[in-house]
């Protein structure tokens, strides 16, 4: 193949990559960043960019054949999932031997398939889960830079209780607080004036059209809107799509070669190339950037890397759960795609659980209130590389994610009595309540502090950095994407201070 040579490199497109590829831009630093996944930006023959979640077609998945939605069953009835043609769709299901980690594939990651949920963790809370960054100036600075620029807002409270679309969240905001919980509003990347105007019949509809997980054609403001243009627009920022980063080493001169595989949208190799770059900086994701560093490491590529990699990896405690509802209490036919409420039980020292509101945009009275609860669950896994397939390999065993169902259990046992309810065993392809074999927060294996310096700076090698979500040692207690851009911002701006 070919070589070309840049100043830098920025792997990857999600919430790290993007902050990054804006500020390095900003700086004048001529920056070339490489996705994987395509572009979100054309409609297909039916009009529409993204597919929605009840009539999934080869948008939606990865090279799968068929789609893999999250929850399997209405009924026992596997009503939701489809054959579909192999092709770079937007979501991924990474299948390890014990834990599925669900992460979004184009230009914008996790920001393109994500509930756009904007929370910003308690003070107290981020002190504990990152102890080696000063939370003054994250508070005064980063996290403020952060929520501005990804567009996070609220909707207006008083068309917020009176709207149908909410009617799924406000059913269950009482049955929590009737077991004495007591709820949060919060805040969103989606657009909640567009979305009134969709409740309203005056644009197109996207939250309000069962368009979550796979993409939304409207009201999202995903990093393809936000970040991503306005590192494009700085003039220093190329774009490379489809393709995917194999492995990199480094020259003796301390330059970085990437070998990147180049796809067409049927998955077709179209060749390959090397690209030579002075800094280098990883945001593939926890299970992206890691398994790239396991590999250069355990090649013999970049031998000195830390032990401590692919360690301290955790699923941010996700356990997700259905309540059955009495048949009285119906939540309507359209659900919002988007959350707005969580039960916050963060303050219990016993079960501290943040469980968002899901919505079951089924388009059918289901009679089901959903829940994403995220626990402090302490266990840790590993990312190991296997030399056999060349890949990487997460473990984590089932039983560690007991901790999580207890500390839900707890919860959601008192919501339960306090209502009259019990728990929907019919969601999940078996006959459990609590599904935790999967999560959509994937954190850690190039923590900070032990991996990298204070500041994403990889130990042993020179210009060379992490930016994502595997800085964070496997839990925020919240959903994580404003941290993971709130310390993008931060560390960017002490690297480009210092080692440019
Ligand atoms: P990420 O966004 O995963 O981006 C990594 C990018 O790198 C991807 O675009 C990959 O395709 C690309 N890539 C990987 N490997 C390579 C390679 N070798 N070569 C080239 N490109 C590569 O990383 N979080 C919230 O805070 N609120 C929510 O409401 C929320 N809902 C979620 C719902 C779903 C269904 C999912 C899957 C996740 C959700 N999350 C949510 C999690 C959030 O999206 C996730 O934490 C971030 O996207 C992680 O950001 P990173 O920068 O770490």
């Amino acid at each position: 193949g070919r070589r070309t040579t840049v100043p830098a490199v920025v792997i990857g497109s999600g919430y790290g990559a993007a902050t990054t590829a804006l500020r390095l831009g900003s700086a004048g630093v001529p920056t070339l960043m490489l996705e994987m996944g395509r572009l979100w930006d054309t409609a297909g023959a039916d009009g529409s960019i993204f597919c929605d979640m009840l009539r999934p077609d080869h948008r939606s998945s990865w090279f799968r054949t068929r789609t893999e939605a999250p929850l399997a069953s209405i009924l026992w009835l596997d009503l939701v999932n489809r054959e579909v043609k192999p092709y770079a769709g937007v979501l991924d299901r990474m299948h390890f031997d014990e834990m599925d980690v669900y992460v979004g594939r184009g230009v914008g990651g996790g920001s393109l398939v994500n509930g756009g949920m904007a929370v910003t963790p308690e003070r107290d809370d981020f002190a504990r889960i990152l102890p080696g960054v000063d939370p003054e100036p994250m508070y005064r600075r980063y996290y403020p830079l952060a929520n501005r620029m990804l567009g996070a807002n609220s909707p207006d409270p008083a068309w917020f209780e009176d709207t149908d679309c909410y009617a799924y969240a406000r059913l269950s905001r009482r049955h929590a607080e009737r077991a004495g919980f007591g709820t949060t509003f919060v805040p969103n990347v989606y657009d909640f004036d567009y979305m009134r105007r969709e409740a309203a019949g005056e644009v197109p509809k996207s939250a309000l059209a069962s368009e979550v997980i796979y993409g939304n054609d409207h009201g999202k403001r995903s990093l393809d809107k936000s970040y991503i243009p306005a590192a494009l627009g700085t003039g220093n920022v190329t774009l490379q799509t489809l393709t995917r980063v194999t492995s990199f080493r480094q020259e003796a001169d301390g330059t970085y070669v990437l070998t990147t595989e180049r796809i067409d949208e049927l998955g077709e190799v179209r060749g390959t190339a090397e690209i030579a770059c002075e800094h280098l900086f990883l945001g593939a994701g926890s299970l992206g950037s890691t398994e790239l560093l396991l590999r250069a490491r355990d090649t013999g590529a970049l031998p000195d890397l830390p032990a401590g990699l692919g360690e301290k990896w955790g699923p941010n405690g996700n356990v997700m759960l259905g309540r059955a509802n009495h048949p009285w209490d119906t939540t309507g036919l359209v659900q919002s795609g988007m959350p707005a409420l969580g039960i916050d039980n963060r303050h219990d020292p016993d079960n501290p659980v943040f469980a968002e509101i899901a919505p079951v945009p089924a388009g059918i009275e289901t009679w089901a209130s959903l829940y994403l609860a995220i626990t402090r669950n302490p266990e840790r896994g590993r990312i190991e590389y296997d030399a056999a397939t060349d890949s990487a390999r997460l473990r984590w065993r089932e039983a560690q994610g007991q901790p999580s169902i207890d500390a839900a259990k707890a919860v959601f046992d008192r919501i339960n009595q306090a209502n009259g309810t019990a728990y929907r065993h019919d969601l999940f392809g078996d006959t459990r309540a609590f599904e935790n074999r999967f999560t959509y927060h994937p954190l850690g294996g190039c923590v900070l502090g032990d991996v990298t310096d204070a500041y994403g700076r990889v130990r042993g090698y020179r210009n060379l950095y992490v930016t994502d979500g595997s800085l964070i040692p496997g839990s925020t207690g919240v959903n994580p994407f404003v941290t993971i851009t709130a310390l993008a911002e931060r560390n960017a701006e002490r690297v480009l201070a210092e080692d440019f």
